[in-house]
């Protein structure tokens, strides 16, 4: 593990290559139906250029929700993300959550295409402090890792690709984070997928 900050931990190659394809397929069937990939509309009228799918809790720009806008049920929870979890901070850390931690209770599936890109923000919807676990799949990307007070320098530029873990927790927690290029053809050619695929699961709490 290499810690980028303090409780800011990448492992790369975390993920075993059928680890990868298994968790590919996994978000293929997640995606699919009303409940599945949408770009969801900024409050100013933009639309991402990164497609999500939320499960165990909808988010869209920018709360928490039990249902998507129209109703529909969000997709529960997978226990085997909740597992993983627990085994990713066990690997980023050393050590595993405390027994009295938050549960880790919803994920984020974010699609990237060649075009894609997030632009710099801070994860300020969940009410828990555990850390956010990040696992990246197909393309290599470039992530950058800023600090809690500005969007801007002083950051980090760090290449993530698939089968990468990547744990944000304590003073990390709040840190300024963005997308700002994707590297358009570099998934492992077996997972068969153009594009990148992040997985972030996170404990909502409260
Ligand atoms: C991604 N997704 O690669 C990233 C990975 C998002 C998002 O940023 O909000 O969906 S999660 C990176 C992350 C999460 C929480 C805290 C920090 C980074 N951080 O403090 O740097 O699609
Ligand atoms: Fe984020």
């Amino acid at each position: 593990p290499v810690e980028v900050a303090p409780g800011a931990v990448h492992v790369p190659g975390w993920l075993a290559p059928d680890a990868q394809a298994d968790l590919v397929r996994r978000c293929r069937d997640w995606s699919r139906g009303p409940a599945g990939m949408r770009r969801h509309t900024m409050p100013r009228g933009g639309v991402m250029s990164v497609a999500m799918t939320s499960l165990g809790w909808h988010w869209a720009p920018y709360s928490y929700s039990r249902t998507l806008p129209d109703g529909t049920p969000v997709r529960p929870f997978p226990d085997l993300l909740g597992d993983l979890a627990v085994r990713a901070v066990t690997a980023a850390y050393g050590t595993p959550p405390a027994a009295d931690a938050d549960p880790y209770d919803v994920a984020l599936v974010n699609f990237y295409d060649a075009d894609a890109r997030m632009g710099m923000h801070q994860d300020r919807d969940e009410r828990s402090p555990a850390p956010v676990v990040s696992l990246s799949l197909g393309d290599t990307c470039v992530f950058r890792f800023g600090n809690t007070e500005t969007r801007t320098r002083p950051y980090t530029d760090v290449e993530l690709r698939s089968g990468d873990l990547f744990v944000f927790g304590g003073p990390s927690r709040m840190a300024y984070h963005g997308v700002p290029r994707t590297r358009p053809g570099t998934a492992p050619p077996k997972l068969d997928l153009r594009g990148r695929l992040n997985i972030t699961i996170r404990a909502r709490g409260g």
